[in-house]
């Protein structure tokens, strides 16, 4: 319950999906501390247990931000995700070299990365009720299926269905997912069900499409295109979790840095978003697991600065004061 006696956002949403946020080891007191205890049942590390920050060197873990997150979770009745083992992103090179310099071979790499594994969910299965397996392995170029990456390269073209095996045998009973970013873009969608079909066949044991969601207010086939896209996923017979939502004030191609405040019309008009997007997520709630945002409030978010250098985001639910925006009162404003 929040303070002024409404329900919170999670509890609002407790027959339909999990609300997770992602956070930094800073947002456990103060104003963030508070909103992430009212109204998330569900946190994701935005960075902590990402492969080059939970392992930086190959005898060197440092899971101290990680296990800062579990103990907050822990006493804070929150479950985690997992993010994230294979990415071509935050992952140390020495992963992929060799004692001589030269690249790793298959062995090695699979070697290494089983250990990783291994130790990080020993470590952490226990509140991990997903893992975020592969991030990001589609092509976004036209016509190109898979992105090259390092992964790929060293373990073969079938890397994705071995990764999945990896992480299944360390944990056989969190949700494995697939993540990616624009995988409800129509083209982006047949992609990744392409993938998804072949390792379906070869019997991968991948449980969930992670779709990101990092999302604005001036996309017009944004409610068409989730749609279509969760039925998709819904028929291969995959579970939908929402990871790393954020609806942006600006269109990706928007240049401008000079706005101090969001104006009230970039205001109502994400809260209309905000509202079309959770009734879709509401009327899927058999297939949908979760709805993750990627930060609490816009007091800090990583589209601050990116990808237009000095401008600042207000992406969120909570204002940069953790104030609720309209936004928030559009979503738990649903009567079901
Ligand atoms: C996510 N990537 C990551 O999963 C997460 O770990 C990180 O903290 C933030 C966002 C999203 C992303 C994807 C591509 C990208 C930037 C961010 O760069 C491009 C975007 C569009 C077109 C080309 C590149």
């Amino acid at each position: 319950m929040t303070q002024d006696n409404k329900l919170s956002l999670a509890e609002k949403y407790w027959d339909y999906f999990k609300i997770g946020a992602a956070v930094n080891v800073n947002d456990f007191s103060g104003i963030q501390g508070e909103l992430l205890k009212t109204h998330f049942n569900s946190i994701t590390a935005e960075n902590a247990m990402k492969f080059g920050e939970i392992h930086p060197e190959e005898d060197r873990y440092d899971f101290e931000k990680a296990d800062a997150m579990k103990t907050f979770a822990k006493s804070n009745n929150i479950l985690m995700r997992g993010h994230t083992f294979v990415w071509h992103n935050q992952t140390s090179n020495w992963v992929f070299t060799d004692k001589n310099g030269r690249e790793a071979s298959r062995e090695l790499v699979l070697e290494r990365l089983t250990q990783h594994v291994k130790i990080i969910c020993d470590r952490y299965k226990d509140i991990v009720y997903a893992w975020d397996v592969v991030n990001e392995a589609i092509e976004d170029k036209s016509g190109q299926q898979y992105r090259e990456t390092a992964w790929r390269r060293i373990l073969g073209a079938d890397y994705i269905q071995t990764v999945f095996e990896i992480v299944k045998a360390q944990d056989r009973k969190a949700a494995l997912v697939y993540n990616d970013y624009n995988n409800e873009h129509p083209e982006k969608l047949e992609k990744t069900c392409h993938m998804l079909e072949i390792l379906l066949k070869n019997g991968t044991p991948v449980d969930s499409v992670g779709i990101q969601a990092h999302w604005n207010i001036r996309d017009i086939s944004l409610i068409d295109n989730l749609k279509r896209a969760i039925e998709r996923y819904a028929a291969l017979g995959l579970k939908i979790q929402v990871t790393e939502m954020d609806v942006s004030m600006f269109d990706f191609n928007d240049r401008r840095n000079d706005l101090k405040l969001p104006t009230d019309e970039m205001l109502e008009l994400q809260a209309q978003v905000y509202d079309d997007i959770f009734s879709v997520f509401r009327q899927y709630k058999e297939h949908v697991t979760s709805v993750t945002f990627w930060g609490i409030s816009d007091a800090y978010t990583w589209k601050d600065n990116f990808p237009v250098f000095g401008r600042k985001d207000w992406p969120l639910l909570f204002n940069v004061s953790g104030a609720k925006k309209a936004a928030f009162d559009r979503v738990v404003d649903f009567y079901e």
